[in-house]
């Protein structure tokens, strides 16, 4: 598959705001700096279009693109900052949360994960809440262009070991870099097949 239209629609911290109607979507989380911007760019082949959403002003939290007058692409915000405030963290932990469980139109959720670094607490705790939710969703590594491909190769296996540890089976894992256009066609294959089996 490949994307012909992409544009952004609305930004705002409040599930009831999303957009109404029955098209799917794909939302993209992981933390700050993990590449969720980059990626959503990289896939739509608009180098700005995730920026859109991120100019003084708008919020930053769910932010919806609209692609091919079919579908969406939901940027959420990161879980777990560090430099947030406590009460901020929680009110930001409750929006996604809230999305997540309300959101009915969420086809899949893909969980970005940076390939250099060792499983991290936090996201395995979040992929497991996940799986206690009903959630379905998939893995994606980002930044895969920073490692050699033996490294790479590696760590991806060290984290499906990792999760095979409270995991019976493992979801769909996706390898990409942004920067070398990497899984490209593979999370658009894979998003393709969702829509139409949604029909
Ligand atoms: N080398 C490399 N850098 C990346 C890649 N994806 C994102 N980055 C960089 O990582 C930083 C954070 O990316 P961004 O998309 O803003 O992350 P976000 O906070 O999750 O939206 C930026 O400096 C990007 O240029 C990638 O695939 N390869
Ligand atoms: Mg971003």
């Amino acid at each position: 598959m490949e994307i012909k239209k992409a544009a952004f629609v609305i930004s705002n911290t409040d599930v009831r705001k999303c957009p109404t109607g029955q098209l799917p979507e794909y939302a993209f989380i992981g933390r700050s700096n993990v590449g969720k911007s980059s990626l959503i760019n990289m896939l739509t082949g608009q180098k700005g279009l995730a920026m859109t959403s991120q100019k003084p002003g708008k919020t930053q939290l769910i932010n919806h693109f609209i692609i091919d007058d079919s579908w969406y692409l939901v940027d959420l915000p990161g879980y777990g900052y560090a430099r947030l405030g406590a009460s901020n963290r929680e009110s930001l932990r409750r929006i996604i949360e809230t999305y997540i469980l309300m959101r009915e139109q969420l086809s899949n959720l893909f969980v970005l994960i940076d390939c250099r670094h060792e499983p991290q607490k936090i996201d395995v705790e979040f992929l497991s809440w996940l799986g206690e939710n009903g959630i379905p969703f998939s893995i994606v590594f980002t930044k895969a262009d920073k490692l050699s491909y033996s490294r790479l190769r590696e760590n991806v296996e060290a984290y499906q070991q990792k999760l095979l540890e409270t995991w019976e089976e493992l979801p769909p894992i996706f390898v990409t870099s942004s920067e070398k256009k990497n899984g490209r066609e593979e999370l658009l294959d894979y998003i393709d097949s969702i829509n139409k089996s949604l029909y």
